[in-house]
């Protein structure tokens, strides 16, 4: 049988594809040929919020009726933008429990009521709660922590008001939003609004819709989002840049492999803890294992990774894979991204999947529920699970021999550090470089994998392209694991792939072309690191002024419309490929992709072909570049002395 090489660029995951079709086994590859998208719901031109429908009402119908309309009257405009609130609205309440959960962790950890964390980044403790308004003079780690655990909280039921971190934003940013009407009040408020706005027969005005539906997707960008990247920070430690490694081969022929899978690192910074445990290693040992072999899958993967240096398995669409190889003892999942079918695979293995969230379970999974008051006992109980499972082991183990080191955990307060130096850390050298056109600009790139189109391969492309022409990228998520699995998160490969302005910027500063700045909830960073280039001065007044745009090639999720929407909102150009689930509608698309720019300076585009995207994304960083006036490379002038004189 051939291989597929169109299922991916990765031959670690094509091999697993075809150990899988071999041995007869079910996986996400498999299942997408036979299950095509609807040509329907995949323009969003179904309406199904009330029992007198579905209300299908394809392009196609146009011409038997005057307009497209469902039974209510609701028009398609109404109805597909209604579908898109609901998807953002999906996408923040996904960030913003994870962050609630965080919190109260948080508060938690901070009354000493928690088995295992601890305040671990004091200095950042300091700076958020000054963020927050407390007064922190005379005041322990333990007060401060436990005054901004409780305000923190109050910012997802806040009724009135401004949601704190908006005001992190430049300035004009935020008088772009307060014209508009769109400051979130409080975090959950915004989602329920969505879903009361989008109920039959409510907000019936399209634009009126999007305006709520940017309120909430602010709130998860500069509210849920932000809160779990800054906790989190506070608790496991800010990343610095670590080494790690990264693909299938991470996993251990001769040790016990655990694969921690989800997205909240509670769970799986204890495990790591766990793992040191002589006990546990001693049971091991007993069992026939050389070790004891911790590896991440999705956003778990990518904060164990930029804090522990734990390798990292994989992403997305690498998820049942990992169990393929037979060399998974135990596979635990906590949230989002985890996809049924993994249920399905662990039964055709001898591997154990546990699911440790009361949020979620999985049908048929084990459930062993995480709390943080007896966090370390279950992390143990977890892992003594796994090593007593090691000499179940019954099929033939294959582990790809695929891995790749990695240079992570370029958190915004690092990339100040590395540019500016310890006493003067500051993002001076970074606007100066792009002043001076070293540097063209700056690219998110970021999001899932989508089994509709070659896993990894849209985001190789465009990254590849877009540090071709001198654009310096920040990554997150899915999109930074592909990044790390192609090479493009190591030093070398400035001198490889980048421009030569930014390869020689690169090289000086001894960073790779392509920075990993963390998991989906640390877009947060990216918003971050764009406010302080603007506050550095040099470059505008406001986000959208920057010679910066995003993408998502492969995106999926709900989550990724919503960071997608915020990232728009907050005035940056997102171009998003595979698919755009606004197409059903012609006023919708048309909104998003032009008259946003208008409103927000900042609009969306759809783009599936990776190489347009990148030029799409380019030719807006040009854009910009000549509205601030550097986008000529200005020639050094030497000074003669009546030119001296006629500056005196
Ligand atoms: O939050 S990039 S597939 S793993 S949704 Fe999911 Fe998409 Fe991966 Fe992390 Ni983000």
């Amino acid at each position: 049988m051939d291989k597929d090489y169109t299922a991916s660029i990765d031959s670690a995951t094509i091999d697993l594809i075809e150990k899988a079709k071999k041995e007869e086994i079910e996986t996400i590859f498999s299942r997408a040929e036979e299950i095509k998208p609807c040509p329907i719901g995949v323009e969003e031109s179904c309406c199904k919020i009330c029992a007198m429908g579905p209300c299908r009402l394809p392009r196609s119908k146009r011409e038997s009726r005057k307009e497209r309309t469902g039974v209510c009257g609701a028009t398609i405009d109404t109805i597909v933008a209604r579908n898109f609130a609901r998807k953002v609205a999906a996408g923040v309440a996904a960030h913003s429990d994870h962050a609630r959960e965080v919190a109260e962790t948080f508060l938690k950890t901070a009354r000493g009521e928690t088995q295992g964390f601890s305040i671990k980044d004091e200095l950042k403790l300091i700076a958020v709660a000054l963020d927050f308004g407390i007064n922190v003079d005379g005041k322990d780690t333990k007060e401060i922590a436990i005054e901004l655990g409780e305000r923190v909280l109050e910012e997802f039921g806040k009724q009135k008001g401004e949601l704190t971190y908006i005001k992190k934003a430049p300035v004009s940013r935020q008088e772009i939003w307060k014209r508009l009407g769109v400051i979130p009040r409080g975090i959950d408020r915004e989602v329920v609004e969505i879903m009361h706005r989008t109920h039959m027969g409510v907000d019936q005005d399209y634009k009126h819709i999007l305006l709520q539906t940017t309120r909430c997707a602010l709130a998860d960008g500069w509210g849920g989002s932000m809160i779990s990247t800054e906790l989190q920070d506070i608790m496991f430690n800010t990343p610095v840049p670590v080494m790690g490694s990264i693909n299938l081969g991470v996993l251990k022929e001769d040790e016990v492999n655990i694969v921690v899978h989800g997205h909240e690192p509670l769970l799986p910074e204890l495990l790591v803890l766990a793992t040191k445990d002589p006990e546990l290693k001693s049971l091991a040992e007993k069992v026939g294992a050389k070790g004891i072999n911790l590896a991440g899958m999705c956003c778990s993967a990518n904060e164990v990774l930029m804090r522990h240096g734990i390798p990292c398995a994989g992403n997305f669409l690498q998820q049942e894979l990992a169990i393929i190889t037979g060399a998974v003892e135990l596979m635990t999942v906590d949230i989002q991204c985890e996809m049924q079918g993994l249920k399905n695979v662990a039964e055709c293995f001898h591997t154990k999947l546990i699911t440790t969230s009361d949020r979620a379970k999985i049908e048929g999974a084990i459930h062993i529920e995480f709390h943080p008051d007896k966090g370390l006992d279950t992390a143990k109980k977890i892992l003594r699970l796994a090593i007593e499972n090691y000499p179940n082991r019954r099929h033939n183990v294959y582990i790809p021999s695929q891995i790749q080191e990695t240079v992570v955990g370029f958190s915004h307060e690092t990339i100040n550090y590395l540019l500016g130096g310890l006493f003067r850390a500051s993002y001076r050298p970074l606007n100066d470089n792009i002043i001076n056109g070293r540097i063209r600009g700056i690219a998110g790139v970021v999001g899932c994998n989508n089994v509709r189109t070659t896993h990894d391969l849209g985001h190789i492309t465009l990254t590849k392209e877009l540090i071709k022409h001198d654009v310096l990228v920040l990554t997150t998520g899915c999109a930074a694991m592909a990044c790390g699995k192609a090479g493009l998160l190591v030093p070398e490969a400035a001198k490889k792939y980048a421009g030569p302005g930014l390869s020689e910027v690169c090289e000086a500063v001894g960073i790779p072309p392509v920075l990993h700045m963390g998991a989906c909830v640390d877009n947060s960073r990216i918003l971050i690191a764009a406010t302080a280039m603007v506050k550095e001065g040099g470059l505008g007044n406001d986000i959208s002024d920057l010679p910066a745009a995003g993408a998502a090639p492969e995106w999926m999720s709900e989550k990724a419309l919503a960071i997608g929407h915020y990232f728009v909102t907050s005035g940056i150009f997102t171009v998003f490929g595979t698919t755009w689930p606004t197409l059903g509608s012609d006023k919708v698309t048309e909104h998003l992709f032009h008259e946003f720019e208008e409103m927000y300076k900042g609009m969306w585009a759809y783009e599936p072909d990776p190489i347009k995207a990148a030029h799409r994304m380019i030719a807006h960083i040009d854009k910009k570049r000549k509205a601030l006036g550097i986008d000529k490379t200005k020639e050094r002038v030497l000074f003669d002395m009546d030119m001296r004189r006629s500056l005196g």
